[in-house]
C-alpha cells in the first residue's frame, strides 16, 4: 500500500506507484470531486491486508472470527437496510433509452452524471480514497479485461483482494496506457470533522450505474456485494456483456464445473440459475454416482469465447467466491464447507457463536445461543432467522479442495453442455434437452424462477428471467437475444455447447421437494453427458427431450420412486397455461425480439395444440 499524494489534491507530490496519465488524471479529478483526507493505491500484499482489517476491526466493521477454526477470518454485519443488490436504484445509463431496453432503468447519461455529482461532492470527506487496480480473468490472458476501483470502503478493498486478482501485478499490466473500465464507488457517508463512524457506512440514496459505451461504473450508498464489488456483477456481467456483444463472445450469469466420467472423460458444463438458485451448490458438487467426479471452475461468472477449433471456451473472470450461506453445510456442499474452513474468508450476516465460530440456518450443531446477523442475543426459540437469508461467505477459489487444475488458464475450457434452470414447484420438469440451439435459446429466452432474497422484492413470485441475466444485462434484452441466436447462427452446430434446462426445486403437494437435489443432481448430469454422446434415452415431449425414470441411473438413490416420476413430468395443462405468461414476457421484450424466439414459441404452441 503506497501512500500517495496525488498532485493537485494535496500540493506537489509525486510518489504515485504508476505513470498511466489517464488513470492518474481520473483519480485526481474524483479526489477533488469527492474530497477524501488521503489518497492510498491498493497493491494486494498480506501488508496491506493486515492494515485493512486491523482496521475494519478497530472500526466496528469486522469482528476477527475464532482463529482456530477460521484462520484470518472476519464476520461484518452490514446495517439492515443495505443486505442486497437494488434493481430497482440499478440503471442503465446508455446514450439512447432505446438501448437499455425495457428490463433496465435508465436515465440519460448527462443528468445522472450531474446527478451523481452532486452526490459524490464532498461524500468521501474524512475517509481514505482507495485505489484497487484489478483484473477480470487469468493474468496472462492476451487480451486482459482490467479496471480500476476507486472506494471509500475498506471492506470493498479487502473484498476485492478476495475476488478478484488485484494490486501492484495489474497496475504493472495497465503500464502506461493500456485501457480500463473506471469503477466508482462511495458508501456516500462523509465524516464532518470530530464526527463518529458507524460499524456499516451507507447512504438512504443509492444508485448503481453503468455508463455502457464509455464503460464506466459509478456506484454510491451501498457498502453490499453486488452494489460495491465492481468487478463482479457491474463490471464482469452489466458492462462485460455490452463489450461480449461488440466484439462477438458471451458473458453470462454462470457456473462452470467439469465432469469426469468412469472412463476419464472429461466434459465441461456451464449453467445459468438465477441469483441463490443453486449455481455454487452445483458448481462443487459430490457426485454420487460410483465413478463420477466433479471439479470446480467458476460458480457464478462465465465468459465464453469461440476457439480457433470453432468450439465455445469458457474462462471465469472472478477470483473468489461470494456464495449464498444458508442452505450450506457439511452434508450439502462439503467443498464449500472446507473452502471456508481454510480461513481467510470475509462473512457478511451470517451469525456468530459464543465462542466466535459462524451460524446460519441449516448448518449443522444448532447452538443454543448465538448473536444473530443484527448483533441480537438470539435462540432456537427466538422465532426469526440467525442469519439473513441473503447472508454470504466471500473466499478465496484458491482453497476450494475440488477445483480444476485449469482454472487460472487463459484459454478457457470447451463447453459441451449448457444448462439453463430456474426455481419451480410446478410445471418445470427435472430436466428437458433443447431440439437444437435456437430452440435452446427459446428456453433460456423464456427462463422463469420464483424471486429469491438475492435482491429486494417479493420473494416467492415467479418472474422471467433470460439466462438468469435479467439483472445483469448491460443493453437491451432483445438486442441480447438476438445475439444469442447469432452465435448459433455463426457457429457449426455440431461443436456448439447442447442445452438443457433444469429445475431442482419441484415440489409435491405437501410442498416437499420432488427431487433430493445437491449430490443427486449427478444423475441428471450423467444423462446430460449421455446425450451429448449421443445415448442416453428420452421422450420427445411439447417442451423438449425428457427422460423417464428408467432413462436415468437411479441405482442407490434414496428417493420415493413416484417423486422421481412426478419431478419428470410434462403436463400439457400446465405448460398450456404457461404460453399467457411467456406471451406477455415476450411482448414486454418488444419490437426487438427475434424471429427466431418468436418462431420457436410458435412451434411450441403448435405443439401444445393451443
Ligand atoms: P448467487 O450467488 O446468488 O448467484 O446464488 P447461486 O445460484 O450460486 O445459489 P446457491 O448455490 O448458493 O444456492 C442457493 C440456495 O439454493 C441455497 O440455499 C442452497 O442450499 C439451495 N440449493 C442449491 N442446490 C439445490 C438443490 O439441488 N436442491 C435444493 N432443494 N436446493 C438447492
Ligand atoms: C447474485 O445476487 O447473483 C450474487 C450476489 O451472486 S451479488 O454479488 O450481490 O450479485
Ligand atoms: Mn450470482
Amino acid at each position: 500500500m503506497t501512500a500517495a499524494t496525488i498532485p493537485g489534491l494535496n500540493g506537489t507530490g509525486d510518489t504515485v506507484p504508476t505513470k498511466h496519465a489517464e488513470l492518474l488524471a481520473w483519480v485526481r479529478e474524483v479526489a477533488e470531486l469527492t474530497q477524501p483526507d488521503r489518497v492510498v493505491f491498493a497493491d494486494g500484499s498480506d501488508d496491506e491486508w493486515e492494515r485493512l482489517t486491523t482496521q475494519l476491526v478497530a472500526a466496528g466493521t469486522f469482528i476477527r472470527l475464532n482463529d482456530n477454526n477460521l484462520p484470518n477470518s472476519f464476520l461484518a454485519q452490514s446495517d439492515p437496510s443495505d443486505v442486497a443488490r437494488v434493481e430497482s436504484r440499478t440503471f442503465i445509463c446508455s446514450d439512447r433509452e432505446e438501448d437499455a431496453g425495457p428490463t433496465n432503468n435508465w436515465m440519460a447519461p448527462d443528468e445522472m452524471r450531474d446527478l451523481m455529482s452532486g452526490l459524490y461532492r464532498g461524500c468521501m470527506r474524512g475517509r481514505t480514497m482507495y485505489v484497487v487496480p484489478f483484473c477480470m480473468g487469468p493474468l496472462g490472458s492476451d487480451d486482459p479485461k482490467l479496471g480500476v476501483e476507486l472506494t471509500d470502503s475498506e471492506y470493498v478493498v479487502a473484498s476485492m483482494r478476495v475476488m478478484t486478482r488485484m494490486g501492484s501485478k495489474v497496475l504493472e499490466i495497465l503500464g502506461e496506457d493500456r485501457p480500463f473500465v473506471k469503477a466508482l464507488h462511495s458508501v456516500g457517508a462523509p465524516l464532518e470533522p470530530g464526527q463518529d463512524d458507524v460499524p456499516w457506512p451507507c447512504n438512504d440514496t443509492k444508485y448503481i450505474t453503468h455508463f455502457p459505451e464509455s464503460r464506466e461504473i459509478w456506484s454510491f450508498g451501498s457498502g453490499y456485494g453486488g452494489n460495491a464489488l465492481l468487478g463482479k456483477k457491474c463490471y464482469a456481467l452489466r458492462i462485460a456483456s455490452a463489450m461480449a456483444h461488440d466484439e462477438g463472445w458471451l458473458a453470462e450469469h454462470m457456473l462452470i464445473l467439469k465432469l469426469i466420467s468412469p472412463e476419464d472423460k472429461v466434459y465441461y458444463i456451464a449453467a445459468a440459475f438465477p441469483s441463490a438458485c443453486g449455481k455454487t451448490n452445483l458448481a462443487m458438487i459430490h457426485p454420487t454416482i460410483p465413478g463420477w467426479r466433479a471439479e470446480t471452475l467458476g460458480d457464478d461468472i462465465a465468459w465464453m469465447r469461440f476457439g480457433e477449433d470453432g468450439r465455445l471456451y469458457a474462462v471465469n473472470p472472478e477470483f473468489g467466491f461470494f456464495g449464498v450461506a444458508p442452505g450450506t453445510n457439511w452434508s450439502s456442499n462439503p467443498t464449500a464447507m472446507k473452502t471456508i474452513a481454510a480461513g481467510n474468508t470475509v462473512f457478511t450476516n451470517v451469525a456468530m457463536t459464543d465462542n466466535g465460530d459462524v451460524w446460519w440456518e441449516d448448518l449443522e450443531n444448532m447452538p443454543d445461543h448465538l448473536t444473530d446477523w443484527l448483533g441480537d442475543d438470539w435462540t432456537p426459540d427466538s422465532g426469526r432467522k440467525a442469519a439473513h437469508p441473503n447472508s454470504r461467505y466471500c473466499t478465496p477459489m484458491s482453497q476450494c479442495p475440488t477445483l480444476a487444475p485449469e482454472w487460472d488458464d487463459p484459454k478457457g475450457v470447451p463447453i459441451s453442455a449448457i444448462l439453463f434452470g430456474g426455481r419451480r414447484k410446478n410445471t418445470v420438469p427435472l430436466v428437458n434437452q433443447s431440439f437444437n440451439w435456437q430452440h435452446g435459446a427459446f428456453m433460456g429466452a423464456t427462463m422463469s424462477s420464483e424471486q429469491t432474497a438475492a435482491a429486494e422484492g417479493q420473494v416467492g413470485s415467479v418472474r422471467r428471467d433470460p439466462m438468469a441475466m435479467l439483472p445483469f444485462l448491460g443493453y437491451h434484452v432483445g438486442d441480447y437475444l438476438q445475439h444469442w441466436i447469432d452465435v448459433g447462427k455463426n457457429a457449426d452446430e455440431d461443436k456448439l455447447p447442447k442445452i438443457f434446462y433444469v429445475n431442482w426445486f419441484r415440489r409435491g403437494e405437501d410442498k416437499r421437494f420432488l427431487w433430493p437435489g445437491f449430490g443427486e443432481n449427478s444423475r441428471v448430469l450423467k444423462w446430460v453427458v449421455e446425450r451429448i454422446e449421443g445415448k442416453g434415452g428420452a421422450q420427445e415431449t411439447p417442451i423438449g427431450y425428457v427422460p423417464t425414470a428408467q432413462d436415468l441411473d437411479l441405482e442407490g438413490l434414496d428417493a420415493n420412486r413416484n417423486d422421481v416420476d412426478e419431478s419428470l413430468a410434462v403436463n400439457v395443462e400446465d405448460w398450456q397455461a404457461e404460453i399467457p405468461m411467456i406471451d406477455e414476457w415476450l411482448d414486454f421484450v418488444g419490437d426487438k425480439l427475434p424471429s427466431g424466439i418468436r418462431d420457436e414459441f410458435e412451434a411450441l404452441k403448435d405443439r401444445l395444440n393451443t
